[in-house]
């Protein structure tokens, strides 16, 4: 596969047919494989899990048509401005007494200005670390020099995801470009610090698109470390909210898909979890999904039930990151 940089639809466009192959593969032929190479490249009883905390909530300029926090949408939602430190790090103790290994703090901006926000979430950075946790920021867009004092504060990951294929994109928001999700990512990875990126599934695009999306991740340079797979969490009052659940089958597929095309990347199985079925977060599990989000909200929306989550996790013989 190429594996050269891209940024344009026609240096992908070898790639792209591969991930549509696969995803058009009979479903048991796939997972068989996508479990092969799992187990080729991971410990297939581990898991890793991030918590997450919003912690600035709502009243973002952007129009991504699943979110809630957009000031666009008619969503419902309390807006709150950014938390204070103390909170932040009392939210990521109990993360960690819970069992999480990373805390991912994400904050309703478009972008990340300098100033005195900017310095709190440095704060914020420093303490996670200091608790023993990774930390993983999701600002919106950034520039370099601000990509460099993350990392400087002992930042591990940055989350910023390409959420769908590029020729769907502006089906879903209409005010940034694909590119300015790329160029921010550039600079996470020119800054040293762990790349987070990926898609949200049935916002009701296609296979296509979904394979634009794969290929357009396995092409980075070097690939991501971290690849969440969210399945849209309809919210009323936000553009995409009534679009109807997308098969369970192409959410297994889809995971299946990553792990082949980015084979060391963890897989995340995220948003949309807690709707899911027992059977069919096992497919994505046997499929190579192996990190989750556990505690019980996610950003804005509840996350799986956490006695419900040990039970499956035991059944399966799940264990922590380095079970
Ligand atoms: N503002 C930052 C940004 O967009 O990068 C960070 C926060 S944003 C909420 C992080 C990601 O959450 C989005 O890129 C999207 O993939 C996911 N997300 C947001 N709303 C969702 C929903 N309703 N269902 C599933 N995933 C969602
Ligand atoms: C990611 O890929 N999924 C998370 C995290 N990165 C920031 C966010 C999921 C949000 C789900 C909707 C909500 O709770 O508002
Ligand atoms: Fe803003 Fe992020 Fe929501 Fe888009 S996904 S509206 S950038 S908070």
């Amino acid at each position: 596969m190429s594996r050269e940089s891209t940024t344009t639809e026609a240096s992908t466009a070898a790639s792209v047919a591969e991930a549509r192959r696969l995803l058009d593969r009979p479903l048991l032929e796939l997972v068989f494989e996508a479990a092969t190479v799992h187990r080729q490249h991971h410990d297939p009883a581990a898991l890793q899990r991030s918590q997450l905390v919003s912690i600035k909530t709502g009243g973002c300029t952007e129009d991504c048509g699943y979110c809630s926090q957009s000031a666009h949408s008619a969503a419902e939602i309390e807006r709150e401005p950014l938390m204070e430190v103390t909170a932040v790090l009392a939210a990521a103790r109990t993360a960690k007494e819970g069992g999480a290994d990373r805390f991912c703090m994400g904050a309703a901006w478009r972008e990340v200005s300098d100033g005195e926000d900017f310095e709190r979430v440095l704060e914020m950075v420093r303490g996670v670390k200091a608790l023993g946790l990774e930390a993983c920021v999701t600002l919106g867009m950034l520039e370099q020099h601000q990509a460099r004092r993350l990392r400087e504060a002992g930042l591990d990951f940055y989350n910023h995801n390409l959420d769908t294929g590029r020729s769907f994109y502006d089906q879903v928001v209409t005010t940034r470009e694909y590119d300015d999700r790329l160029r921010t990512i550039e600079a996470v990875r020119e800054a040293g610090v762990r790349v987070c990126t990926g898609g949200i599934l049935g916002l009701g695009e296609g296979r296509d698109a979904r394979a634009e999306l794969l290929a357009q991740l396995a092409n980075l340079e070097p690939p991501p470390e971290s690849v969440p797979i969210n399945t849209l969490v309809g919210m009323k009052g936000t553009p995409l909210g009534d679009t109807p659940p997308l098969a369970w089958d192409e959410v297994v597929r889809t995971v299946a898909a990553a792990r082949i095309l980015l084979p060391r990347a963890a897989v995340r199985l995220s948003a949309g979890r807690g709707e899911m079925s027992e059977q069919t977060q096992t497919l994505c599990f046997l499929a190579g999904a192996n990190s989750v989000f556990s505690g019980e909200e996610l950003l804005t929306t509840p996350n799986a039930e956490p006695g419900r989550d040990e039970a499956l996790f035991e059944k399966l013989g799940l264990g922590g990151p380095g079970a």
